[in-house]
């Protein structure tokens, strides 16, 4: 019975890929529609209390035991027999377990590591829980991002805006009829940027789905015209580290943060509370582990320095979105002031453009602070820095794991308010 629940749970990650690897965006959403048959989803390893920083004096041990009388002898020892392979079994024993059976001379103990060793060693195998499966995780994205890029080489390209902490790169799909990956460009720029968040991943899947979108109607009339005339930049993924951390044990940990050590021990800075706009001042804490965590300065986070350096670099950007979630809204800066921004013109723009993305999605248009203050936004400072009309969206659902159903209507929705978004990127004020 243990022997099938674990095999199992290697099973359960790399089984049942319903995201083909040359799928074109209707198979895609097709493929997450909610008719999709799911397996059931796997077991977790509750019993190696897989939360991710459990060290609870366990260690994941391989004994020799070669029949049913010696695992019979491990188990009354205090060995938690998880697994049989032939002669060896393995499972959990606590610290004092192993020190009895070692000074037990009939007792063989193969190897044995720390539970927080044996979590690292099966977090390559670990993925969203199955029913959740249709969600793209970094190695998912990448793939499909690499795809996107080779299939229609002539108007898009793939580079990287920096690292993670953790050394993930940050991908950025480029469509662009002429200019390739870091080239310059003076044709008006649109930005799409997602999941700064880690448990927010549908927010990954918009941004994503919507460059697919794009390459499988590059030959309609209009999508034709914004790609030979606009600068499409999309990064679906901004921080990786923190969205595989909050999925690699098969159950969510409901995680916000990148995955920087704090330098109490504690881990990660809130991306968007960490960038240069009034930094830290409200709204925000300088608590390590707060989730609201603002970091040790502006920009001390390799993900915000990404961004910051990919928007310095771009003078030509006129629109951006940055995709969170939840709620069903589109909020226009100030986020970290209860002041409108100076620039009527802006403003004016701000509203006339939130208002319609707001019809075609049926979120909700308002200026961020009225949500609440919060210095520091990602949005505030790209609209400050660069001049950038930026739009923070949380999307609709009610909850940050709403579910794979909630992936295709949310995703067709927001393809309708970015496409506007491509429309206006010439000249946002008309
Ligand atoms: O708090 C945030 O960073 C955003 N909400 S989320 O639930 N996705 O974390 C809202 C950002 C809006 N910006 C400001 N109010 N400054
Ligand atoms: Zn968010």
């Amino acid at each position: 019975m243990k022997k099938i629940l674990l095999s199992l749970i290697f099973l359960g990650s790399s089984g049942g890929n319903l995201k083909a690897a040359d799928a074109s965006f209707d198979q895609l959403l097709k493929q997450i529609s909610p008719d999709v048959k799911v397996q059931a989803p796997a077991p977790s390893l509750e019993k190696v209390s897989m939360s991710g920083i459990a060290d609870d004096g366990r260690y994941w041990v391989t004994a020799v035991a070669s029949d049913k009388q010696a695992r019979t002898r491990l188990m009354e020892a205090g060995m938690d027999i998880v697994e049989i392979h032939g002669s060896k079994v393995s499972g959990l024993a606590h610290a004092n377990t192993l020190k009895a059976l070692s000074a037990e001379k009939s007792m063989v103990i193969e190897s044995a590591i720390t539970v927080e060793a044996l979590h690292a060693a099966l977090s390559s195998q670990k993925d969203f829980p199955t029913a959740d499966a249709a969600y793209h995780n970094y190695a998912e994205t990448t793939d499909l991002l690499k795809q996107m890029a080779s299939k229609n080489s002539d108007i898009a390209s793939l580079f990287s805006i920096g690292k993670s902490v953790e050394g993930r790169d940050i991908w950025c799909l480029r469509i662009n009829s002429n200019a390739k990956g870091t080239a310059k460009s003076s044709k008006p720029g649109a930005f799409f940027l997602g999941n700064m968040h880690a448990r927010e991943h549908l927010a990954n899947e918009v941004p994503l789905l919507f460059a697919a979108w794009l390459m499988d109607h590059r030959n309609d009339a209009d999508v034709k015209k914004y790609i030979s005339t606009l600068d499409i930049y999309i990064v679906p993924m901004n921080n990786p580290d923190g969205v595989e951390f909050d999925i690699k044990t098969g159950k969510y940990q409901m995680y916000r943060k990148n995955m920087s050590k704090n330098s109490d021990g504690s881990r990660g800075v809130d991306l968007n509370r960490n960038y240069d706009s009034w930094w830290c001042q409200q709204g925000a804490s300088h608590s390590t582990w707060a989730d609201t965590y603002c970091g040790p300065r502006a920009f001390s986070e390799p993900e915000t320095q990404a961004i910051k350096k990919f928007v310095e670099e771009r003078p030509n950007l006129r629109t951006h979105i940055s995709y969170h979630t939840y709620g069903g809204e589109i909020l226009y800066p100030w986020g970290g002031s209860d002041d409108d921004v100076p620039d009527q013109k802006d403003r004016a723009a701000f509203i006339k453009l939130a208002g319609e993305m707001g019809k075609l999605t049926g979120y909700v248009a308002r200026k961020s602070s009225d949500m609440y203050v919060a210095t520091g936004d990602s949005c505030d400072w790209t609209y400050e820095a660069g001049k950038i009309l930026s739009f923070t969206f949380e999307l609709e659902g009610s909850g940050f794991y709403p579910g794979a159903a909630i992936i295709t209507r949310t995703v067709n929705s927001n393809v309708k308010a970015a496409v506007y978004l491509l429309s206006v990127t010439d000249n946002p004020y008309k």
